[in-house]
């Protein structure tokens, strides 16, 4: 199954990532780097991913999050899109958007707290929103 997964850093060692590597995943062993045509289109969704605060110290790779959209139907429009949290091989926590009734809107958000404040709210819900858009906006489901 292919996903994107971003890892975001804090080389700096200043308490707060300001960084972020982006790579295609075919598989769990196959990928490659987002070209720099990519790393532009993703931009902000890089930008909203720091927000998440779901970030390694110095170098680390092992916090990331995997997206990815299932379109069942085969017909170019995802049927739901999930956000996998990861500390390695750990699943820490999720959250997704599902279209339903295949009309390109997402009915349904399943938030949990993407940005890390201890609490659930309209801000993660806000961050989901922003990063399915976003990621969409590459048009690689
Ligand atoms: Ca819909
Ligand atoms: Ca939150």
């Amino acid at each position: 199954m292919r996903y994107l997964k971003v890892i975001a850093q804090d080389p700096l060692g200043t308490g707060a990532a300001d960084s972020v590597l982006l790579r295609f995943h075919d598989n769990e062993q196959d990928w490659r780097a987002a070209s720099e045509h990519e790393l532009g289109q993703l931009r902000s969704f890089a930008t909203t991913y720091l927000k998440c605060a779901w970030f390694n110290t110095a170098h680390g790779e092992s916090r990331h999050m995997r997206i990815f959209a299932l379109n069942p139907r085969g017909d170019g429009t995802p049927e739901s899109v999930r956000l996998h949290f990861h500390d390695g091989d750990k699943l820490a926590y999720k959250a997704a958007v599902h279209d339903l009734d295949n009309d390109g809107g997402f009915e349904v958000s399943l938030v949990s707290d993407i940005d890390n404040d201890g609490h659930v709210n309209r801000t993660d819900r806000n961050r989901l929103t922003a990063l399915v858009k976003q990621f969409l906006k590459l048009g690689w489901i």
